[in-house]
């Protein structure tokens, strides 16, 4: 979110929400999001808009990071499914649990593992004959799925032999605009 936000130069506030690994079950949080979880883009007339890849979607519609083509707009939330479905559930959930030994998910690790390196898997073969996710330029696809991608080496997941993967990640890191994961939130650009 904050790196399509750097490649529109589009100001935004950026709140930390005070959480664990667990919802900010606030009452006052619970109102901006009965879900209870982050990330929310508030707008402008004070819309809460919950879950990353409706943000991703919203922030780029109208915007060269979102395909007009009916076919490849479907093929941008098809990737958004996946993120959510196969690969953030084993990529990015081993990481957060090397923060939390006491969580009972560390059961769960093996089957993350082999979920996860199915998930790279399929992102390998089909960056093998591409440059990009959806439509052959960069897109809110391409977003969504280096998220995780990037930081799955923390949780312990080996990237060298995804060279397909790798080499998308290079170009993504050399779009305009590109921000790290540690830049500052706020005024990009
Ligand atoms: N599908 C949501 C998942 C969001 C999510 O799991 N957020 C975590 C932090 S990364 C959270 O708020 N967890 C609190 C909880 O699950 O109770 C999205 O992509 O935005």
């Amino acid at each position: 979110m904050r790196l399509l936000l750097a490649h529109l130069n589009q100001p935004y506030e950026w709140e930390e929400v005070p959480s664990r690994h667990v919802a900010p079950r606030t009452p006052e949080f619970l109102a901006i999001n009965p879900n209870g979880k982050v990330p929310v883009l508030i707008l402008e007339d004070g819309t809460a808009l919950p879950e990353s890849n409706a943000i991703l979607h919203y922030l780029a519609s109208g915007t060269p990071y979102l395909p007009t083509g009916r076919l490849e707009q479907a093929q941008v939330v098809q990737w958004m499914c996946f993120e959510q479905d196969s690969h953030v559930p084993n990529l990015a959930v081993p990481r957060l649990l090397k923060r939390y030994p006491d969580d009972p998910r560390q059961a769960n690790l093996p089957a993350m593992f082999e979920a996860g390196y199915r998930a790279l898997e399929v992102m390998e073969q089909h960056l093998a004959q591409r440059l990009y996710m959806v439509g052959g330029a960069y897109s809110v696809a391409d977003i969504c799925l280096y998220a995780y991608t990037h930081l799955a080496h923390e949780g312990d997941f080996d990237l060298a032999r995804f060279a397909a993967i790798n080499s998308w990640m290079e170009r993504i890191r050399s779009q305009p605009g590109y921000i790290g994961i540690d830049a500052q939130p706020g005024l990009e650009g």
